[in-house]
């Protein structure tokens, strides 16, 4: 350990210095990973910790600058980091926040640390993972300074280095994340600062938050939203059509927690509900979300029944019913919110279920009895979907396996494995009669289904549950994974553990995928979530040089390998086009076989961007489509037309 030049090389000091060490040691078991995300991890640490001082009530504005050489600052305009000397460590308070693990923002004083990600492990953390670190504290007319090296040693005291107005006071923060450390990157992704940076301006609402990129000339964007996740329900609706019109908003407060929900139904079959605990995004939901669920149901019931709407020989409107073409986003700011889950993004707090109940169906009663024009076109709408829901039933019977006839129909086109361990089983959704034999030819037929696909599948972004049932091909895919769909969803009964989409390298092929991944992201969502899903990745080019065939992947293999033929063997390279001119064995070899096939896993990073380019490529709107290729067509390499 390098000699640190601190006056007072005490016992805190051995252990501030221990603790710092401790996280350079294992940074994974403070931020999650040292890769990008974790890079970005960082930001997000001290951003919230201005965000802290925003929900205290101090700071109206917080800009985040990425810096030429990678570097980021934040500033804040809040009360300034206090200066005095804290009682527990003798340093000061700013020094002690920046080298005293879990001391810094509101961890156990008055307020309560808004947390994002890995629930806010603090600025100390920040400070052990930078090459250096500076902090400036605006107050009392002073400017105070401090700067930090080598993963957080201080380089000298606390100490004023310049005056400022009397009545300017806030924090500015400025780091190097340290390349030691962060060795798969340190280049900032602007717009994954950017996506964060506007949620967060949605949900605390009123907040200015500005982020410029210094390594581009001028590019910056700022976000402020008075009308806070009112603003981001309208801004998810954009391009679907509301069919009515006023956002329900809904605000309130029990004990030291506070609700909002905003909603609004639009003409879509799909629900995109987006859940929030202290502004960190919970996809698994948890016990605020399911308050507010039980609460839509229940009001919505009840005023239908009371409205004459919903007769008494109807049946009532289900959880799966009230959801159609539901956007809504919740937001629960929490004092101790108790994590749980896979992914620890599930809440909890048990109370939270009847104070969200509570807060939430009072807003709702009062909305649909103040908007009974509104009310009914919603209620209407969760009637339709009751009626398909019903209608799907029967449906979804037809993909239950039953007697034998159904397993001959089916076994028509699925030629299924012999194991019957799902761990160790995987199906093949190939394009066309043609790959399909080959590959059942090629396959190992112990672990390897192959289902093949006649050409396209009904594009599902616009279809109910009941339209989609109606296609045979969807009926084929269902019954062969064994979930079950809609309602009776069993994520458990799932056949196979990979489901491996394998169709052409060519357009037909891309476009048979992105409907095959639009039935599983609308239909079967807990299963791309869970990782099963994957692409295959057949040859794109065949280089023949004497009795020599050899296929490769892309470009770059393809290039690494003309590199290691001695220079004189004239050969010919061919495109490939499609799966069909390869033969059973070629198309085992290339990519199917366990030990030499590549697979792209089809992941769900961001349930709300993937939403939007779903509607986006697949909805009904033409424009937003247009848009959407003319900003993309830039990035498209080995288009086939
Ligand atoms: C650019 C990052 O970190 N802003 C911050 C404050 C303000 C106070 C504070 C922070 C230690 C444990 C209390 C000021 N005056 N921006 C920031 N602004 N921390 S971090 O206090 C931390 C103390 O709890 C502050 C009065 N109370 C609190």
């Amino acid at each position: 350990m390098e000699n640190v030049k601190n006056e007072s090389y005490d016992s805190s000091s051995i252990q501030v210095l221990e603790g710092l060490e401790a996280v350079r040691k294992r940074p994974g078991m403070y931020i999650g990973t040292t890769s990008s995300r974790g890079l970005h991890h960082l930001v997000w640490e001290i951003v919230d910790n201005a965000i802290d001082e925003a929900l205290a009530g101090y700071c109206t504005h917080i800009e985040v600058e990425i810096g030429k050489e990678n570097t980021i600052t934040v500033k804040d305009d809040g009360r300034g980091i206090p200066v005095d000397i804290h009682p527990k460590t003798g340093k000061s308070t700013v020094e002690t926040v920046y080298t005293v693990l879990h001391a810094g923002g509101k961890f156990g004083g008055g307020g309560y640390k808004v947390s994002g990600g890995l629930h806010g492990v603090g600025a100390s953390v920040v400070n052990a993972l930078s090459e250096w670190l500076e902090v400036r504290v605006y107050k009392n007319g002073n400017v105070y300074f401090q700067r930090y090296t080598h993963g957080g040693h201080p380089v000298e005291e606390l100490k004023i280095i310049d005056t400022c107005p009397t009545d300017r006071t806030g924090t500015t923060v400025i780091f190097k994340p340290d390349p030691d450390i962060f060795t798969e990157t340190t280049i900032f992704d602007y717009d994954v600062l950017k996506t964060r940076l506007r949620e967060l301006a949605f949900l605390n609402k009123g907040l200015r938050i500005s982020l410029y990129d210094c390594r581009e000339d001028n590019k910056k964007d700022s976000f402020h939203y008075e009308g806070g996740i009112d603003e981001y329900v309208a801004l998810l609706n954009k391009d679907k059509k509301p069919i009515h019109e006023t956002i329900i908003s809904c605000n309130g407060s029990e004990k030291d927690i506070s609700l909002e929900v905003s909603l609004q139904y639009n003409e879509s079959y799909n629900s995109n509900i987006y859940s929030f605990v202290n502004n960190i995004n919970t996809p698994e939901g948890g016990t605020h979300e399911d308050g507010v669920k039980r609460a839509l149901t229940r009001v919505l019931n009840k005023y239908a029944k009371d409205a004459g709407i919903l007769k008494e020989k109807d049946d009532p409107l289900s959880g799966e019913d009230v959801k159609e073409g539901l956007t809504m986003i919740i937001s629960i700011k929490h004092p101790n919110p108790q994590f749980e889950g896979q992914t620890k993004t599930k809440l909890g707090n048990s109370e939270c279920r009847g104070i969200a109940d509570r807060i939430f169906s009072a807003a709702l009663e009062r909305f649909l009895m103040e908007n009974p024009d509104q009310a009914r076109v919603i209620i209407d709408k969760g009637m339709t979907a009751s009626r398909a829901r019903v209608a799907a039933k029967k449906a979804r019977e037809l993909t239950r396996r039953k007697g034998d006839l159904d397993i001959t129909n089916f076994y028509g086109k699925l030629s299924d494995c012999k194991s019957k361990d799902p761990s160790e089983c995987e199906i093949f959704l190939v394009e066309g009669d043609s790959a399909g034999g080959s590959a059942i030819k090629g396959r190992d037929s112990m672990r390897q289904a192959i289902l093949p696909l006649r050409g396209k599948i009904l594009n599902v972004e616009k279809a109910r549950l009941d339209r989609a049932l109606s296609n045979e091909e969807i009926r084929t895919i269902i019954t062969a994974f064994g979930t079950g769909i809609g309602d009776d969803f069993d994520l458990s009964k799932l056949r196979y553990d990979k489901i491996i989409i394998m169709t052409d390298a060519d357009v037909d092929g891309s476009h048979i995928r992105v409907l095959l991944l639009t039935l599983f992201y609308r239909f079967f969502r807990p299963i791309v979530e869970a990782g099963h899903v994957y692409a295959a990745q057949p040859p794109l080019f065949v280089i023949k040089h004497g009795k020599t065939i050899k296929y490769v992947l892309n470009e770059q293999e393809r290039d690494e390998y003309l590199k290691t033929l001695s220079p004189n063997t004239k050969y010919d390279i061919m495109r490939m086009k499609g799966l069909g001119e390869m033969d059973a064995e070629e198309l085992n070899e290339t990519t199917m076989d366990i030990e030499k096939r590549v697979l792209r896993q089809i992941t769900v990073e961001d349930a709300m961007s993937a939403d939007d380019t779903f509607s986006k490529l697949m909805g009904e709107e033409v424009e937003p489509r247009r848009k959407f290729i003319e900003e993309n067509a830039v990035y498209v390499q080995n288009l086939d037309i």
